[in-house]
């Protein structure tokens, strides 16, 4: 979703091939060839396979650095960029993958139970602290500069729509989802997966 959408706001030519989790085809013994984890998305890109969606903005971004959506290498802003990227995959995403599927973590139903509330408290924790940083340093988690860290944002606000703990509900974060939501990129990448956010 993020990958796409970045593609879309890149301009570059690309081709979408869908991988129906409803499927499983992420499960394909063709799908895992290339991406051994089953997950989406997998970017190929000139014989090179990158997958986790951060990673694919951050090589994307440095592919296009005309973009001016990812912050120099040389910045100071580069490792709160990273920074950004990192804390999102690796705590913010995992606390809702936490929430949504607490059977890949815990067999029996109690455990699940227990599971899903400390997620749930994990979520609000997170989504506070990015409302915090938006509120003294935003609109953007860079400061005054849309990046790639806020497209990752997005999906991961997108995937949590449903959830006990969203995204929206905390004004910073409701009005830069609003903003994106307006750029022409996202409109595209939803119409494009028949996706639908009311905010
Ligand atoms: N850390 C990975 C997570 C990817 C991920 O969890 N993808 C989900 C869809 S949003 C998926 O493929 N789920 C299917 C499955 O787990 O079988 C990333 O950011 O790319």
């Amino acid at each position: 979703m993020a990958t796409h959408a970045m593609l879309e706001e890149l301009g570059v030519d690309y081709q979408l091939v869908e991988i129906d989790l409803t499927r499983q085809m992420q499960k394909t013994p063709e799908y895992l060839a290339i991406n051994p984890n089953g997950k989406v998305p997998t970017l190929l890109h000139d014989g090179h396979i990158i997958y986790e969606s951060a990673a694919i903005l951050i090589y994307l971004l440095d592919q296009h650095p005309e973009s001016g959506l990812s912050p120099l290498t040389t910045s100071p802003q580069r490792g709160r960029y990273y920074q950004s990227l990192i804390w999102m995959s690796n705590t913010l995403q995992e606390a809702a993958n936490r929430w949504a599927h607490p059977e890949h973590y815990c067999d029996n139903t109690a455990g699940q139970h227990s599971l899903q509330a400390k997620a749930s408290q994990e979520l609000e924790r997170c989504w506070q602290v990015i409302e915090k940083d938006l509120h003294e340093k935003g609109p953007w988690i860079l400061g005054d500069t849309l990046s790639g860290a806020d497209f990752h944002l997005f999906m991961i606000a997108y995937w949590s729509r449903r959830y006990e703990r969203r995204a929206q509900d905390y004004p910073k974060l409701q009005q830069l989802l609003r903003t994106l939501l307006n750029r022409s990129s996202i409109q595209a990448m939803l119409k494009q997966e028949g996706l639908f956010f009311e905010l």
